[in-house]
């Protein structure tokens, strides 16, 4: 009788012993990982997480658009060729910063000869840091004009990571237009799309118009935007290059 029993205990048992021996020896992925491959991950949950809310489909990749573009007839907003301010529809542009007072995170923009997209005059380069022990986000902005972009299907702009300060690879550009206000900010008038590959060669970015779900009214465009995030980056300080920002049919 305790021979079966013992017999029975074994037969059971010895199996889920060399099993549980055999897994707790294989290599575990997760210490495998790099701690800069665990940020990145983190950052596109937190971008996948942000374009749940919104219902904007990011896929991670460089936007692919299914959309038949041209460059003729490009609404160019700012190629930087004579290296100075305004942009080519007349508007102002610069960085901002969320806290002005807190010396340890900021943006600061500056015209670039050497680095830029074409043969002509710049880019325009974004130093920025947004590693601080308080909430930090800051980048860059430009006043659009009020231009009409509702014949156009998507927004162009090449983008190149800096190889020597590092860069981030994530980062959210925003459209506003005309109708966008402080006092009603989650009503719309304001689309965003999170960039999520910048490589440190130059790239373009095409992103489809209708990505920027919440900017309802095309006609009238306001603003811009380039934002770095504290929560996002892949690394927080660092700098990119931007140029050739344009609307295409
Ligand atoms: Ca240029
Ligand atoms: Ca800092």
């Amino acid at each position: 009788m305790f021979k079966k029993i013992f017999w029975l205990v074994g037969v059971i048992f010895l199996p889920l012993a060399i099993g549980f021996f055999i897994y707790s020896c294989a290599p575990k992925k997760e210490s495998a990982q790099k701690p800069e491959e665990k940020k990145e991950e983190v950052a596109k949950e937190v971008v996948k997480q942000e374009a749940g809310e919104e219902k904007i489909e990011v896929t991670g990749e460089l936007a692919k658009p299914k959309l038949t573009l041209t460059r003729e007839g490009a609404l160019v907003v700012a190629d930087f060729d004579t290296c100075k301010k305004p942009n080519n529809v007349g508007g102002d542009f610069g960085a901002w910063n969320k806290d002005p007072s807190d010396f340890t995170q900021g943006c600061f923009d500056s015209f670039v000869s050497t680095i830029k997209h074409g043969d002509e005059g710049c880019s325009i380069q974004l130093m920025y840091d947004v590693d601080s022990p308080n909430p930090a986000y800051n980048g860059f902005w430009m006043k659009l004009q009020g231009i009409d972009i509702s014949d156009y299907k998507a927004l162009s702009f090449w983008v190149k990571g800096d190889e020597m300060r590092g860069f981030t690879k994530v980062f959210k550009v925003e459209l506003k237009n005309t109708k966008f206000s402080w006092d009603r900010p989650s009503a719309g008038n304001m689309g965003r799309y999170y960039v999520t590959e910048v490589t440190k060669d130059w790239k373009e970015i095409v992103i489809p118009l209708d990505k920027f779900a919440g900017l309802e009214d095309k006609t009238s465009l306001a603003e811009f935007t380039i934002v770095f995030e504290d929560r996002i980056a892949t690394k927080k300080e660092g700098a990119i290059y931007i140029d050739d920002i344009a609307f295409l049919k």
